[in-house]
């Protein structure tokens, strides 16, 4: 399962916010968030670009770290 690094998340807000902006990319589903390890994993329905994924969560204030797309 990919499982991608996010820095920048304190509390449930943030969350649902990474939580939100993952779920609303096309190709991406099951999206879980992490907010003790700062992780997320998800599921793809179809193959999404890193770049997509990184520019979802940077575009709302968090930074993506060494992940496993
Ligand atoms: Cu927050």
């Amino acid at each position: 399962m990919p499982t991608i690094k996010i820095t920048g998340m304190s509390c449930g807000h943030c969350v649902a916010s990474v939580t939100k902006a993952l779920n609303d990319i096309d190709g991406i589903t099951d999206v879980q968030v992490n907010l003790e390890n700062g992780e997320a994993t998800y599921t793809e329905t179809k193959p999404v670009a890193p770049e997509t994924i990184t520019g979802a969560i940077t575009k709302i204030g968090f930074s993506v770290g060494e992940s496993n797309f």
